[in-house]
C-alpha cells in the first residue's frame, strides 16, 4: 500500500485529504494525535514548529496541516488563531463582528517530513455570509464561494476549489514521486 500518515485531531480534514489522496492512488493513515501549536503570526511558523515536534515521535512519511480564515477588514485576523476564535465566538460571533458580504480567504499550509521538511500552500478567496448549510466543519457555513457556502458543498465539490485541496495537490504530486 502506498501510504503516508496525517497527524490531526480534525476528522473533517482527514475526509477531505483522503478523497484527494485516492485521486493519486495513495492512502492516508490517520494518526489522531495532537502537537503543540505555536502562537505565531503565520501558518508556516506553526507548521514548522509542529514538524520539529512530530519528527521525534512519528516515523516518516507524515504530514500535518495548519489552516485558517483570514478576514481582510481585520488585517488577516483570525488567521493562525482561527481555532481559538472558532471555539470562543464561533460562526455567529464572526458574522456579528464583521458583517455580511465582507471579503475573506481560507489558507492552508501542509508540512511534510520525510528526510527534510517541505511546505505546500493553498488559498481560496470568498466572503463572509450568515450561516448556511450543514456539511463540513468550522467556518464552512459562513464562507461563501460563488454563491454557495462550503457547508452547502459535498466533499468532492469543496475539494475542487478549496485551500486545503490546492495545498494537498502540490503535496500529493511530490509524494507520488517518492512513495
Ligand atoms: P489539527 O490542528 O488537529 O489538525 P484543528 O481543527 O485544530 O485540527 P487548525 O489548528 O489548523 O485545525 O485550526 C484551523 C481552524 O480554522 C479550524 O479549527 C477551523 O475552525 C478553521 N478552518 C480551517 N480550515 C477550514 C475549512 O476548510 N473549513 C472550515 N473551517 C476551517
Amino acid at each position: 500500500m502506498r501510504a503516508f500518515s496525517f497527524i490531526t485531531q480534525n476528522p473533517g480534514k482527514v475526509a477531505e485529504l483522503q478523497a484527494k489522496a485516492h485521486e493519486f492512488g495513495l492512502e492516508i493513515v490517520h494518526v489522531n494525535a495532537s502537537y503543540p501549536e505555536l502562537q505565531a503570526d503565520t501558518l508556516e511558523e506553526v507548521v514548522r514548529h509542529g514538524l520539529s515536534y512530530c519528527k521525534e515521535k512519528f516515523p516518516p512519511l507524515f504530514i500535518i496541516e495548519d489552516s485558517g480564515l483570514f478576514i481582510d477588514d481585520l488585517h488577516g485576523f483570525p488567521g493562525p488563531y482561527s481555532s481559538y476564535v472558532n471555539k470562543t465566538i464561533g460562526n455567529s460571533g464572526v458574522v456579528k463582528l464583521i458583517g455580511e458580504g465582507r471579503p475573506a480567504r481560507f489558507e492552508s499550509a501542509i508540512g511534510s517530513y520525510c528526510r527534510d521538511f517541505k511546505l505546500f500552500h493553498g488559498r481560496v478567496e470568498g466572503r463572509i455570509v450568515s450561516s448556511r448549510g450543514h456539511r463540513g466543519f468550522g467556518f464552512d457555513p459562513i464562507f461563501e464561494y460563488e454563491g454557495r457556502t462550503f457547508a452547502e458543498m459535498t466533499v468532492a465539490e469543496k475539494n475542487a476549489l478549496s485551500h486545503r485541496s490546492k495545498a494537498a495537490e502540490l503535496f500529493l504530486e511530490w509524494a507520488s514521486t517518492i512513495i
